[in-house]
């Protein structure tokens, strides 16, 4: 107990905004799987992060529960890790609210993200989608965690943590621990879309056939490697900027056979892509099938499942109140106890 107590902590997320894919897998859960022995690692589904963007409730319900049974049939034990749902812990819109109160308009209209999705959905820019940052922070500095295991992609909102951070800290005298990114070097951190390499593949993608996700069936998951942008070369080569489509697939046959991106090449010298996009598709489908069946039988577990998100929700309430409780003490709120 006091050895766990005092191994780092470590938080992430994901966002029950769609259908999980196989980049989420790679880049996100599978890591989490392997950090568990090393740290006091604290998971969430971001539900309250994934409503930035419009969903349909019934459709986000389903992808909550369904993303808490994924988490567990890739190999999150709820037993080591904190697993837990984030609209279950009121801290994080809470600490939210005080640390809007010591972020600027520009620094959120500057990020990368809320330009890219004002973008694809400039129908719905709300002010939730620029904050969105400020939850991510609160969602980091109310665990105290030390690390934060992230795609390339989040390396801004990580930067703004670690400012935000220090911001409080230097105003109000040492609170919050500030967090490290723990980006992995491996080249599966970025998957790019089936349908057009030169973006990342996203669960949100309009297009179904740029990702692939982690309930496909074989037959879906074969048919839709099939059907990957490539080029009109034919030698299967890891070169991304000139072959980013080939490139991207076999980082995807690098990731799920653990064989090295040179072993991989030299496992298609002489074949063309249609045998490799076979070859990639049945390696995903295979290595698939049985976090699929595992999934399928959790969900059919509801009352275990709830089991699961009630107690690591109370384990995250009862963190999360001792550094919010800090907070507000700091910045000076009456106590009502
Ligand atoms: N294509 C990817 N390759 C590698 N890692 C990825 N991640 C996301 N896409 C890829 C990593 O997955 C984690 C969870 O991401 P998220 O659900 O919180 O949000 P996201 O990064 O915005 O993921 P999506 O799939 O693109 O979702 P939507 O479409 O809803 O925005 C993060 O650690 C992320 O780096």
């Amino acid at each position: 107990m006091e050895n766990q107590e005092r191994a780092q902590k470590l938080f992430s997320a994901v966002q029950p905004s769609g259908a999980i894919t196989i980049g989420n897998y790679i880049g996100a859960i599978r890591n989490f799987v392997k950090l568990q022995g090393e740290y006091d690692c604290i998971y969430a589904v971001a539900d309250l992060h994934a409503i930035t963007v419009r969903q349909d409730p019934a459709a986000l319900r389903r992808n909550t529960l369904e993303l808490m049974a994924l988490f567990i049939a890739c190999g999150i034990d709820p037993e080591k890790s904190v697993l837990f749902v984030q609209s279950h812990v009121p801290a994080h819109c809470e600490l939210t609210w005080v640390l809007n109160t010591i972020t600027y308009p520009g620094e959120l209209s500057r990020m990368t993200q809320f330009k890219d999705k004002s973008a694809r959905h400039a129908d719905n820019v709300n002010m939730g989608l620029m904050d969105y940052p400020v939850l991510m922070v609160s969602d980091i500095l109310l665990y105290q965690a030390a690390l934060v295991p992230v795609g390339e992609d989040q390396k801004q909102h990580l930067e703004l943590t670690r400012d935000l951070a220090i911001r409080f800290n230097n105003r109000y005298g040492a609170t919050f621990t500030v967090p490290e990114p723990y980006i992995l070097k491996d080249s599966g951190a970025r998957v790019m879309s089936l349908a057009d390499p030169s973006r990342k593949m996203s669960k949100s993608d309009e297009n179904p056939n740029a990702f692939v996700t982690m309930s496909d069936d074989k037959d879906t998951i074969i048919r839709k490697f099939k059907r990957a942008v490539t080029d009109s070369d034919s030698v299967v080569r890891y070169a991304p900027e000139e072959k980013p489509g080939i490139s991207n697939l076999l980082t995807i046959y690098h990731a799920f056979t653990g064989k090295s991106l040179a072993e991989s090449e030299r496992d298609f010298a002489g074949k063309g892509y249609g045998d490799f996009k076979l070859a990639v598709g049945e390696v995903v489908a295979d290595a698939l099938a049985p976090i699929r069946a595992e999934q399928a039988r959790l969900l059919a577990d509801k009352e275990y499942l709830r089991s699961v998100m009630k107690a690591g929700s109370e384990s995250a309430a009862r963190m999360a109140r001792r550094t919010l409780s800090k907070v507000y003490r700091k910045v000076g709120f009456y106590s009502g106890e």
